[in-house]
């Protein structure tokens, strides 16, 4: 079923992301979960040809996602969920779980090849176990990082020990962050970790998103 579910999802850009069991007992949506995302941008030109169809589709990246995403479901009789659907769904404790993953300073997940530059699209959750086994065991690449260059990037000091100031970094990238807004987020970019890094242009679609979304 993996390889149907990854052969279902190449045409799309898009991989799985790991997935595990629920544990007996454990307060969990479904008895098995998988989930889907990518590893840099490799689904933006599919999302890109698709959206030229379909211009003046509102949050057209997850609408996107949910019509890839629920067909693969469909397929094997699974059911689909997306890290937008309110209430929040825990998807970083599950990627952690998943894929054996700690958060950077920033918060953004820190995955060993992928560096920061990855996310997740969806997750499929299946109420059959599918024994998946253990999460890899993977080195986390900030605890070899003395300098952490992306926690004094940011123009405004967003990120510091006390967390995300989202409304600072919001006000600066809606006002005079002509470089946060056409290039993505500089502090996200000072991480040394950027072989997936995304393109500029997709870096732009996902700042707009986030500070006028
Ligand atoms: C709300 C939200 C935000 C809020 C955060 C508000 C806050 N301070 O809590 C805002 C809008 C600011 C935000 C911004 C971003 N986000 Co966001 N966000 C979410 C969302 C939809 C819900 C988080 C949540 O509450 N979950 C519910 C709890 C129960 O689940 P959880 O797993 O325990 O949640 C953890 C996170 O919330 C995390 N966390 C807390 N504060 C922050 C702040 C940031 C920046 C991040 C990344 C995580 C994070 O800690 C929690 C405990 O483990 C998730 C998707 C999801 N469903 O999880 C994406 C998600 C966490 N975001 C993500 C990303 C990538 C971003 C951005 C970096 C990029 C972007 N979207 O353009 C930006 C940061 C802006 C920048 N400077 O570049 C990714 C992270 C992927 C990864 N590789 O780890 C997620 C998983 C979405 C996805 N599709 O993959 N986000
Ligand atoms: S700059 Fe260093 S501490 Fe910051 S995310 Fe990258 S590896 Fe981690
Ligand atoms: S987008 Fe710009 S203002 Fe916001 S945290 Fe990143 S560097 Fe700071």
């Amino acid at each position: 079923m993996i390889e149907h579910i990854t052969v279902l999802l190449s045409s799309s850009g898009l991989i799985l992301r790991g997935g595990f069991d629920f544990k007996p007992g454990e307060d969990a949506p479904a008895k098995a979960i998988l989930l889907v995302g990518h590893g840099g941008a490799d689904y933006w030109p599919h999302f890109q040809r698709w959206r030229k169809l379909h211009d003046g589709v509102a949050d057209p990246l997850d609408t996107w996602s949910r019509i890839v995403i629920d067909e693969v479901a469909d397929a094997v009789n699974a059911r689909a969920v997306y890290p937008s659907d309110r209430p929040y769904l825990p998807f970083q404790q599950w990627a952690m779980r998943a894929e054996g993953l700690r958060p950077s300073p920033l918060g953004i997940l820190m995955h060993p090849e992928f560096g920061l530059w990855h996310a997740y699209r969806g997750a499929l959750l299946f109420d059959r176990a599918l024994v998946l086994g253990e999460a890899p065991k993977t080195r986390h690449l900030c605890d070899d990082c003395p300098d952490k260059p992306c926690l004094t990037a940011c123009p405004v000091g967003a990120f510091s020990a006390g967390g995300y100031d989202v409304g600072a970094c919001r006000l600066h990238v809606r006002g005079d962050g002509v470089a946060c807004r056409g290039q993505g987020c500089l502090a996200r970019n000072a991480c040394p970790h950027d072989a997936y890094r995304y393109p500029a242009e997709v870096q732009a679609f996902h700042m707009d998103a986030f500070v006028y979304g």
